[in-house]
């Protein structure tokens, strides 16, 4: 591939000329845009250790109201991305939310989806269009785009989680806004999905078309992977993935998610995929090598993978199985036509 020109080459006033007509040659760029063979990340492996992040987080409570913050919310910075960037990769934004006893995170609407994993704490709920979705450690509570959310806490103690959204391309594309909203009258969230591979036979259409799942309860998440893992050979992966019941999709336009065991003592090398992708620990501890990069996680860290890269993991635990849930970037790609995966 030939060497291309560069703008120092080129004549100062015709440089002048054309920054004077906003333009620029597109040659000096060619090979940064499109690289040959694959694509650059600016994505760095970075890992968000709960031991680190919960007691800034806890600091954040004393230090500002909830009036003051709406969301109080302290988000990771992909060290890789540039300074104060608020992405962990192009698209997804994570952050860790924390919610005292008494408490209510004021009801919005906005464009970027979200989904919140939680992490720590009982008695809070989020009310998402209407259906009150309680927190328990582990669950996985989607807030979709459009869809009016609130978060209350009428519990004791810290509730703390990982709000997972897709703000970083909204914001690219300059479709970021949010609407305020008046309390809602909360609901007890129908039951009507709770069998696999049933759903509701509804003859005039469906009330919540898009999202008629809202809460995705870790006990049950874990009960399938346990139940998955009896008929899985010892050396391969028990991964389920979240879906739309009625599509079979992904649960969000943007974002996948998926629960994954390892047994004791197993290792694992995740198929490679084009996505950008992050963990969450939810029980365990263990390893993850990450494009060559090792890092040591325990219950509750978060750690980030860039898209492209190998991934395996490891579950340090001789007696205990680890247990994480993941979100990618991947229907954005699928969407696009541009997802590819390549054997582990
Ligand atoms: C949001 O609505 C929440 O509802 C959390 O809890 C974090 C970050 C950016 C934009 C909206 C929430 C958010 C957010």
């Amino acid at each position: 591939m030939s060497q291309l020109g560069s703008l120092e080459e080129l004549p100062q006033e015709y440089r002048q000329a054309l920054a004077a007509a906003n333009l620029v040659p597109l040659w000096p760029s060619l090979r940064a845009l499109l690289p040959p063979g694959s694509p650059a990340t600016a994505t760095a492996v970075t890992h968000l250790p709960w031991q680190v992040i919960r007691p800034l987080l806890l600091r954040a409570g004393e230090l500002t109201p909830m009036e003051k913050a709406e969301r109080r919310v302290l988000v990771l910075s992909n060290p890789g991305r540039g300074l104060d960037n608020l992405q962990a990769s192009s698209v997804i934004y994570l952050g860790m939310q924390l919610v005292l006893p008494g408490e209510v995170a004021p009801n919005h609407r906005h464009t970027p989806n979200a989904a919140r994993i939680v992490v720590e704490g009982q008695g809070a709920c989020t009310i998402v269009d209407g259906d009150k979705c309680p927190m328990e450690p582990g669950d996985l509570i989607l807030t979709p785009t459009g869809l009016w959310h609130e978060h209350r806490h009428e519990g004791t103690g810290p509730m703390i989680w990982l709000d997972v959204l897709d703000l970083p391309l909204m914001v690219y594309l300059d479709r970021s806004y949010a609407i305020e909203g008046q309390p809602q009258r909360p609901r007890p969230l129908p039951a009507a999905y709770g069998a696999g591979g049933l759903v509701p036979l509804r003859h005039g259409g469906r009330s919540r078309a898009d999202y008629p799942l809202l809460r995705y309860e870790w006990r049950a998440a874990r009960r399938a992977l346990e139940a998955l893992a009896e008929s899985t050979p010892a050396n391969q992966t028990i991964e389920l993935a979240y879906v739309n019941p009625e599509t079979g999709d992904a649960p969000l336009n943007t974002l996948a998610f998926s629960a994954l065991m390892l047994r004791p003592g197993q290792e694992a090398a995740l198929p490679r995929m084009s996505a950008a992708r992050v963990f969450h620990v939810v029980q365990g501890a263990g390893k993850a090598t990450i494009a060559a990069q090792t890092l040591s996680y325990g219950t509750a860290d978060t750690f980030c993978a860039p898209g492209g890269a190998a991934v395996r993991l490891a579950n340090a635990s001789a007696g205990e199985p680890l247990f994480l849930i993941s979100a990618d970037e991947s229907p954005v790609q699928r969407k696009l036509g541009v997802f590819e995966t390549w054997d582990a």
